[in-house]
């Protein structure tokens, strides 16, 4: 766990016993001055000068990791890579800033891809400007795990800075800053949207509760539903506000997912978790306040959420969710939606499955467990004549001979054909 802290860690302790013994030996003289190589802590303590801004902190107030910062000049195509020091080793984080302002050719700009990020939410902090941090304020902010995406400077300069309060186990970031022509752009595509200055991030960080955008444009207007536009056979992935984080729950979200006439919406859920009371809906069309052609509902339900078509070109979907209910393991969804002709369809098998009507099918052992897994019951229904009269019904769609009812031994997983015999 130490990293490479202990070498540095005796060798300051060597420094410190020599720094004692010569003070000992001299009571009489002043101070020594820290020579040329050498940083000052303070308080008679010395440090190789190549441990200031290193990431770790070796004064014992962290006075060599304070204001630390570079400038590097990238040539025309050149490209160089940037990360905090000790990155990804940063147990022992504890400097306050880094600030690195990178330039290039004056008919140039800088092109900032990140290839990891990973750092305290809102405690390992990332910033972004133009020019310089003296003449600017930035025009991006990032914290915690999501990678985010590209980002362009509009000139020749750019500033990037982070500051860090104790980062434990975090990594923090790694990215490349390439020179690119003054013509360069970002265009934001249809399952983005666009913070300005070219910062587009993904749909599914709209109404997160997490402010993305600088200016918290993603959090705003979050009452209305999230309108997604798919072009034909694109794709879009949503996750629910904090999935799979514990948190303290979040308001009900809705999203209307809609492409182009001849096309519709498959839904492929990757996690559906739904704590008590709450629910999610899917429909047909774009009205979530009346819940119109609703065609598939989960209730607190951790079986596998099947694949869902829509029978138009548009679909809904809301999660009712409980404000104040965490879990451990997180809840909400996780799904990805594609654009598909609308000649697809979703057939069930015959042999697993059961069809719920509108292309929804559910496990063939959901029929008749007295549980209603079809909207409209329909896998509950018909359950005395699922089996021949001569055959009793286990459940679970699960029919034995009727010999081998109240024959002293149990043949249903629940032992139901042994139960109510008589004497
Ligand atoms: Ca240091
Ligand atoms: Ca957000
Ligand atoms: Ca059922
Ligand atoms: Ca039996």
């Amino acid at each position: 766990m130490w990293h490479g802290e202990v070498p540095k860690l005796l060798l300051l302790v060597v420094i410190c016993i020599s720094v004692a013994d010569f003070v000992d030996s001299q009571t009489s003289a002043a101070t020594p001055p820290c020579s040329l190589q050498e940083f000052d802590c303070g308080d008679s303590v010395c440090i190789p000068s190549d441990w200031q801004c290193d990431g770790y902190w070796d004064c014992g107030d962290g006075s060599d990791e304070l204001d630390c910062g570079k400038t590097v000049f990238i040539g025309a195509t050149e490209d160089i890579r940037i990360e905090p020091p000790g990155y990804p080793w940063n147990e022992h984080w504890r400097f306050k800033n880094f600030t690195w302002i990178i330039q290039t050719e004056l008919d140039r700009k800088i092109l900032i891809k990140f290839h990891d990020f990973d750092t305290r939410h809102e405690e390992g902090l990332f910033l972004a400007g133009d020019g310089s941090p003296e003449n600017g304020s930035p025009f991006f902010r990032w914290s915690w795990i999501k990678l985010p995406s590209d980002i362009l400077s509009n000139g020749s300069a750019m500033w990037l800075r982070f500051t860090s309060y104790y980062g434990y186990s975090r990594r923090g970031f790694s990215l490349t800053a390439t020179s690119v022509p003054l013509t360069e752009t970002l265009e934001c595509s249809s399952n983005q949207f666009d913070c300005g200055h070219s910062v587009c991030l993904k749909l599914g960080w709209k109404c997160d509760l997490v402010t993305d955008c600088i200016d918290g444009l993603d959090e705003m207007n979050c009452d209305i539903p999230l309108v997604i536009d798919l072009g034909a056979d694109e794709t879009v992935e949503i996750t629910s506000p904090f999935f799979l984080q514990q948190s303290v729950g979040y308001d009900d979200m809705k999203w209307i997912i809609q492409t182009e006439e001849d096309h519709k919406i498959w839904i492929t859920f990757r996690a559906l978790r739904l704590q008590y009371y709450e629910q999610l809906r899917v429909g047909d069309g774009n009205d979530t306040s009346g819940y119109q052609n609703m065609f598939f509902e989960a209730i607190y339900s951790t079986r596998d959420t099947p694949d869902l078509l829509s029978f138009s070109s548009s679909v809904w979907l809301t999660i009712k969710s409980q404000r104040r209910s965490s879990s451990y393991y997180g809840f909400g969804l996780s799904l990805s939606a594609v654009s598909v002709p609308s000649t697809e369809f979703i057939n069930c098998s015959s042999k697993s499955e059961f069809d719920c009507g509108h292309s929804v099918c559910i496990g063939r052992w959901q029929r008749c467990n007295n549980y209603a897994d079809c909207l409209d019951g329909r896998d509950e229904q018909d359950c005395e004549n699922l089996c021949t009269p001569w055959e009793f019904h286990c459940g679970q769609s699960h029919c034995i001979s009727g010999l081998r009812q109240c024959d002293g031994s149990e043949d249903c997983s629940d032992g139901r054909d042994e139960v109510n015999c008589g004497n």
